[in-house]
């Protein structure tokens, strides 16, 4: 998240502050005294002040950070957990009175020590976990059961349990405010909180939610599968993607009115790859046959063979190939894994089959065997209930771009979660949604995608001040380019017709347009 607003001020505080710090007054206790704590199954392993730059396990570099104290700990929820985390607790004089939960990625199981430390400079106590497991590689799950639920939920939430606890304990009373921020997997575990333990946060931020967790590894399957031949080798290569979302982009940029190189909502663009389809020889400015049957099938998504239900929605048309790293494309998670990702779930998690093949996938019987056995796993009720009629707040972001959790999913949820309530004006009070036009994965991509969403949050849950926008920027070798409005959902940007289309001030947030949503291009 960002952050810097803040960094300078909170480091300004700080120095020397636990050796001024008087236990006594702030009733509270020394940061080392922690380590005797007696927290029902839990082991703190250590507690110390830390005062100079600090290198995470694994980082090449060090995070420069205020004075404060860590505690690294392990909990063990069931007999064959164990969930690691830490908690960093300011000093009393530069605690901001609040504590801050931050998420992972994908199913790293490694402790998020950049985002504990942006929490930390704002003058948050802060905690992440490993998820109860290190590595990437879902192997973690292969006869673990348990392991999986503290995946899916458990360690989070046993996180912030303890978290909260230890705060308390260190600073002599608990934190006013709780937040958690996360971004994909983390999108997905700020889901889990609001779902599962709706008192645990005040406010809730969740990026690119990849909530619909067993849907979606049936969507990685799907698309890997479209895109690569039958022996697995693939059928697109980084060029033509590119080139399919430069088509893209010409073909729909000026349906939301304004040539700007953006799509507002890609959901209204009914592109066909076979625009590109070669005529003679296949080069670098056309698409073969089977590079368009793969693109379309992308498009189209996951479907039930036997009724035709969408089963999860297809990757966004524009998410192809917008950017040079692998992350800005479907290179990363579609393109060039030799698998399909995420087909540990398959083999570890469900089928306690290694050898499982994707050509295998029954998109009918085995979605429904999946949804009945891995219950922890995803985080989609519709039911935020408990969490609104607590008072909490949930602010929801996602890029129109990205190529990892296709965005038409998280708009369908806040759709889906609406229509629950009785309509937008009922979630609108304590659930907004800002989706960002040319934004990929959680940030990147040529639009806007830098803004502030933890510090709109803190307004809407400490000074009752709803977010109507998110002020965000583009920046271009360290310089910003161009800002624009993130309107709350269903609201998009519109320009006022006068001024630079790079300055957000002459944008307005309106309804959209109304226009027929595109039914399949293909069959
Ligand atoms: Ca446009």
């Amino acid at each position: 998240m960002r952050r810097r607003l803040l960094a300078g001020l909170a480091v300004a505080l700080v120095p020397m502050a636990w050796q001024v710090r008087t236990p006594a007054a702030a009733g509270g206790r020394s940061c080392e005294s922690l380590a005797a704590l007696t927290i029902p199954n839990v082991t703190v392993h250590a507690a110390s002040v830390v005062a100079g730059p600090l290198t995470p396990p694994g980082a090449q570099t060090a995070l420069t950070l205020p004075a404060f104290c860590r505690v690294e700990a392990t909990a063990r929820p069931s007999s064959d957990s164990e969930v690691r985390f830490e908690v960093w607790i300011p000093p009393v004089e530069a605690w901001n009175g609040k504590f801050q939960g931050v998420g992972n990625g994908g199913y790293q199981g490694s402790i998020s020590y950049t985002a504990m430390a942006a929490a930390l400079r704002r003058g948050y106590a802060t905690a992440s976990t490993d998820t109860g497991h290190t590595g990437d590689d879902m192997v973690f799950g292969q006869g673990h059961p348990e392991k999986i639920i503290d995946y899916g939920w458990r360690a989070i939430h046993v996180m912030t349990d303890t978290a909260k606890l230890m705060v308390r304990n260190a600073q002599g009373r608990l934190a006013d405010k709780s937040y958690f921020v996360g971004c994909s997997a983390g999108g997905h575990q700020a889901m889990s909180e609001v779902q599962r333990f709706p008192d645990d946060y005040d406010g809730v931020v969740a990026g690119a939610p990849a909530h619909n967790r067993i849907r979606q590894a049936f969507g990685f399957m799907w698309s890997w599968t479209a895109t690569h031949t039958p022996d697995g080798k693939p059928i697109l290569t980084q060029p033509k993607l590119a080139l399919v979302t430069k088509a893209v982009v010409e073909a729909c940029d000026g349906l939301d009115g304004l040539k700007d190189g953006l799509i507002t909502d890609p959901r209204t663009c009914t592109f066909d790859p076979a625009k590109l389809a070669c005529s003679g020889a296949d080069d670098a400015s056309c698409l073969t046959p089977p590079q368009v049957d793969a693109i379309r099938k992308v498009y189209d998504g996951a479907r039930n063979p036997r009724t035709g239900e969408q089963i999860y929605t297809g990757w966004a048309r524009g998410s192809e190939g917008f950017g040079e790293p692998a992350s800005q494309s479907w290179r990363q998670y579609l393109l060039e894994p030799g698998e399909p990702s995420r087909i540990g779930l398959f083999r570890y998690f469900l089928f306690h089959d290694p050898n499982w093949d994707v050509h295998t996938l029954d998109y009918d019987r085995d979605l429904a065997y999946a949804e009945e056995r891995l219950p922890h796993l995803p985080a989609v009720s519709r039911d935020l209930s408990a969490f609104k009629r607590r008072g909490s707040k949930l602010l929801m972001y996602g890029g129109w771009m990205d190529p990892v959790v296709p965005p038409q999913d998280t708009a369908a949820y806040y759709e889906a979660v609406a229509k629950a309530l009785g309509g937008y004006d009922k979630t609108r009070d304590f659930f907004r949604l800002f989706m960002a036009p040319g934004m990929g994965h959680c940030a990147g991509g040529p639009g806007p995608n830098q803004f502030d969403a933890l510090t709109a949050l803190e307004q809407w849950v400490e000074k009752g001040v709803a977010p109507d926008t998110l002020l965000a920027s583009h920046s271009s070798n360290g310089k910003v380019d161009r800002t624009r409005p993130l309107c709350a959902y269903p609201q998009v940007a519109r320009y006022k017709g006068a001024g630079s289309i790079d300055d957000a001030s002459n944008f307005a947030c309106v309804a959209p347009a109304p226009v027929a949503r595109p039914v399949r291009t293909s069959s």
